[in-house]
């Protein structure tokens, strides 16, 4: 019993410490490939995150010459949720485009 005691006591300090952090951040990323036209990139770049067309083009020219770059940073339903509608609007033209979510690194 007291190493059941024990147990318990650990559990609960954990979930009050797990509920005073931050949640846990990712990055949604996109992949470089040599057939999605550039102008649809950047419209994905704006409409998915938000992006003006000078920001949407910039980070569209890192990832066609670096091959790949950070689109945003979310926490993970909504990381995850931007990443479908990335491979949705690819899919629904047939482009090859690829985006991931990852772990953000700590700030
Ligand atoms: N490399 C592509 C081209 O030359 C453009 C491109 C940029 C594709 C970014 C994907 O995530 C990407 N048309």
């Amino acid at each position: 019993m007291a190493i059941n005691t024990d147990i318990q006591r650990d559990t609960a300090l954990d979930r009050q410490k797990e509920q005073l952090k931050p949640p846990p951040m990712y990055q949604v990323v996109l992949l470089n490939d040599d057939y999605t036209p550039m102008e649809f990139v950047v419209a994905v770049l704006q409409r998915v995150f938000g992006k003006n067309e000078d920001e949407a083009s910039r980070i569209m020219l890192k990832v066609h010459h670096e091959g790949r770059g950070v689109c945003g940073v979310y926490t993970r339903d909504i990381a995850a949720t931007r990443v479908e509608m990335v491979k949705q609007l690819a899919r629904a033209r047939q482009h090859p485009l690829q985006c991931i979510m990852e772990p953000a690194p700590e700030a």
